[in-house]
């Protein structure tokens, strides 16, 4: 690099980075030599050398080797294998250019750098040309940072859990999973590390993940205007630049690199009943009792610590539950899941045959100091020792932790406190130079492993359920997590406060787990923390009910909250939330499978649907449940008219045939606890089904849709089905029905039909009752399958018609004659 060029890097570096940057990191120089590879390039640049290839379709992965030599790290979070891609490889004298897929990496010569450019020549992603790739060696490994240029108009999404707006844009954020307890709006960083971000600027969309599981920060603009920046305290600079265009495909393509959500059992995706803590038995059986008497469909209990003795974990206090296994079999046939929650930290309790410490022991399973004594720390069992997960035979031993708890028909577990959490150790959890043992023998310091402890708990877990119950689909909860996670475990925002401002929050960090591959999420419902007072708590159940994961939850010293406590108005309106919640389960579980399919989330911001919605880009409250609800929910106390900016298209209020067009004057609406405002874009077909109780019990009567009609010839319309036996991996073998609707409104006649994509599961409907929104006139005829029936009705005030399709699975054609 020619001296001016490092004397501007150099004030640049102090005016970006401070002093700490300009003292001693080291850039990119300009290009020496660029080798040729099939799927890519590497460049050398004095002793160091940049690596860009294209990793699948649209995806290429950029590595840095400050001193030449690549890692040959596997990675925890990436599963998909680089994939045979058409590369094209030009060289200029400026520039070598590696086209795949229509998207074209530029590697500048001069200074060293890469741009990503889309098919029609416009810049993605450019790497600032002032501030080249850099890395700082360090006591504790080399520091490894980039600078990319951030333009005006470009918002950021994504970066997991984090608090504040779902736009990142003008912000930094750590990542280092942390244990943190009534964390707040501000309050950074928290319980996961998803190193992964989406830029969307002008309705185009790319992704970044940053594949390194040390300490790593983002910077979104506060360093300076106009750098946004990445980069870890070690590991290597290794990152994927992930093309859309649309934000969808960048999840698709993410999802793709990083692994999806496994189908989950249809039961998780019931209302769950959560304390800390319901103990003893009497009160569990108490609890299940009032979810039944007062008609409050559910799906699971949870059990926190105090069921456990002395809060070891795998273990049952007898004295307390003295029939545990019973009390599960009766809660199970009142159609109620157990959950248990298993720690990771084992306590340290030799000589005393607690067999989860004396089998680890033997096994020699817990991580050891330095010197080679065992690591013990203080959490809730007091003393406790800590599963070496980054070996597999460790991971093995942990899942066989299990068996008992499988034998006793326990559905579900909860992996708390694995960021990991240590009450004494240094920050919060243990030192960072603690040894873990890599299944190749060598060792690897905690400060690289910690961001990918909690995982690979959770991957623990749920490889062993599976090996445990191979033919069920596990239900594992984490609360740490890495990118990848999504494969092992849904998860929750941890310990949040029963505030207005916490059920403000519930949306974007929710939205952005969502577009951080980590779909399956909520929170707890009501605030972890604190009593909220009676319409909190109902305005919660009412968002909660759209949530992916919906589980009312309690710290020990709060009051009571579940549904009823609040008296009988309260708890119709909660009633309400969670009825619909379970009509909407046929809509809900085919979300869920296309969820498991393409890593589209199920709560989705509305940019992702409509990523020319500018107006959305910055809207923190109102979201999408599967792809045609759209949910603008009540989250603040005062009564004032609820102003709901609709998105582009027509809509329908939610079960009736009024129609909003979307404007730039919000429709105001009723703010009362007793409205949800949700809406149906106009053209959806919502599969829904009869009231039950719980996910185990056969619906009673047909399977229902709703169909809201478009405007003659407009919007597209058409909807999905997706059934299973919601327990098992028979789907795998294609034992499921994909059923496909589609709907077209003309002058004449407006109809809708059903095709069957998928014909290998038999559901329990035998007939399908139609009803379609927006038929002001009664019409003339209604004909299935082109021969006119009797039987359906025309509704003139709701103008609404329903009728009924005769028969289980198969084709069919519903045309309403206007
Ligand atoms: O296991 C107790 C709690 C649990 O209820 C909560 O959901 C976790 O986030 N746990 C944290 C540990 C203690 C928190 C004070």
């Amino acid at each position: 690099m020619k001296a001016t060029h490092w004397a501007l890097v150099a004030a640049l570096l102090f005016a970006v980075a401070g002093p700490a940057a300009a003292a001693g990191w080291r850039h990119l120089g300009d290009a020496d030599r660029v080798e040729r590879r099939p799927d890519g390039v590497v460049v050398h640049s004095g002793t160091a050398r940049l690596e860009v290839r294209v990793h699948a379709g649209g995806v290429f992965r950029v590595r840095l080797a400050p001193d030449g030599t690549f890692d040959a790290d596997p990675s925890w979070a990436v599963v998909q294998g680089a994939e045979p891609v058409r590369v094209r490889i030009d060289e200029t004298r400026a520039a070598v250019r590696v086209v795949g897929d229509g998207v074209a990496a530029i590697v500048q010569r001069s200074p060293l750098r890469v741009d990503f450019v889309d098919g029609n020549g416009r810049t993605l992603l450019a790497d600032e040309a002032s501030l080249p790739l850099a890395w700082l060696p360090g006591e504790h490994g080399t520091r490894v940072r980039v600078w990319k240029s951030m333009p005006e108009d470009e918002h950021y999404y994504g970066l997991g859990d984090k608090a504040g707006p779902l736009d990142r844009r003008g912000r930094a954020f750590a990542m280092w999973n942390r244990d943190a307890y009534s964390w707040q709006g501000h309050t950074d960083p928290l319980y996961k590390s998803i190193p992964f971000f989406i830029g969307l600027r002008g309705g185009i969309a790319y992704g970044v993940f940053f594949d390194n599981t040390h300490r790593s920060s983002f910077d979104f603009g506060t360093e300076s205007d106009g750098v946004l920046s990445f980069g870890a305290e070690g590991g290597a600079l290794d990152y994927y630049f992930i093309a859309g265009p649309q934000p969808a495909q960048v999840i698709e393509r993410y999802t793709a690199l990083t692994g999806r959500t496994p189908l989950p059992p249809l039961w998780s995706l019931g209302f769950q009943q959560s304390r800390y803590s319901y103990n003893p038995e009497a009160k569990v059986r108490e609890i299940a009792k009032q979810l039944r008497e007062h008609r409050i469909p559910a799906d699971a209990i949870y059990l926190d610590i105090d069921y456990q003795k002395g809060y070891a974990p795998f273990t049952v206090d007898r004295a307390q539950f003295p029939g545990f296994e019973r009390m599960i079999a009766d809660l199970r046939g009142e159609g109620l899941r157990t959950v248990l929650i298993t720690d990771l930290h084992i306590k340290h309790d030799p000589g005393n045959g607690y067999a989860a410490f004396d089998s680890g022991l033997r096994a020699d399973a817990f991580i050891r100091n330095p010197d080679g004594s065992l690591y013990v720390g203080e959490v809730w069992p007091g003393d406790a020792v800590f599963p070496d997960f980054t070996l597999s035979r460790v991971r093995g031993w942990w899942g066989g932790l299990y068996r008992d708890f499988a034998a006793m028909g326990a559905a579900g577990y909860w992996n708390d406190m694995n960021e990991p959490a240590v009450f004494d150790g240094p920050g919060g959890t243990m030192p960072l130079d603690t040894p873990h043992r890599m299944d190749d023998g060598t060792t690897r310091e905690h400060r690289e492993i910690h961001n990918v402890y909690g995982m690979l708990n959770a991957r623990a877990t749920y490889e062993g359920l599976l090996e445990l119950q191979p033919a069920r689909r596990p239900f594992v909860l984490t609360r740490a997590a890495y990118a990848g996670a999504q494969r092992y475990a849904a998860t929750w925002t941890g310990d949040n406060t029963a505030s207005w401002h916490h059920l403000a929050q519930s949306t974007p960090n929710l939205l952005s787990l969502g577009l951080s591959g980590m779909a399956l999420a909520g929170d707890d419902v009501g605030g972890f923390i604190g009593s909220p007072p009676p319409d909190l708590l109902t305005r919660w159940f009412q968002l909660g009910a759209f949530n992916p994961v919906f589980r009312n939850h309690a710290a020990t010293d709060t009051r009571p909250h579940e549904a009823w406590v609040d008296g009988p108005q309260h708890e119709v309106l909660r009633r309400e939330a969670i009825e619909l919640r379970y009509r909407l389960m046929p809509y809900l579980y085919t979300a869920a499978e296309e969820n498991a399919r393409t890593g589209m989330p199920i709560m989705r911001p509305v940019f992702l649907r409509y990523p020319q919605a500018e107006a959305f880009y910055s809207n923190d409250r109102d979201f999408l449940f599967g792809g045609d609800l759209f949910v603008a929910p009540v989250v603040d106390e005062r009564l004032d008219a609820h102003a709901v900016s609709l998105p582009p298209g027509a809509w329908y209020a939610f079960g009736t045939s009024q129609r909003f067009v979307a404007s730039k004057e919000p429709v105001r609406i009723d703010p009362r606890p007793s409205r949800t405002p949700l809406y149906a874009r106009a053209g959806a077909i919502v599969p829904m089904q009869a009231l039950v109780q719980h996910t185990g019990e056969v619906p009673a009567g047909p399977l229902e849709l709703q169909v809201y009609l478009p405007e003659a010839g407009s919007e597209e319309c058409r909807g999905a089905l997706y059934q299973d036996d919601g327990e098992t991996f028979g789907y795998r073998d294609g034992k499921f029905l994909r059923v496909t609707y589609a709907c077209s409104a003309e002058a004449a006649v407006a109809s809708v039909s059903a095709q069957v994509a998928h014909d290998g599961f038999t559901p329990w409907w035998s007939a399908t009752r139609v009803t379609m929104f927006g038929v002001p006139q009664r019409p003339s005829a209604v004909r299935v399958d082109g021969r006119a029936i009797a039987g359906w009705k025309h509704d003139a005030s709701a103008k609404t018609v329903t009728l009924e399709v005769r028969g289980g699975v198969r084709d069919w054609t519903v045309e309403v004659l206007r």
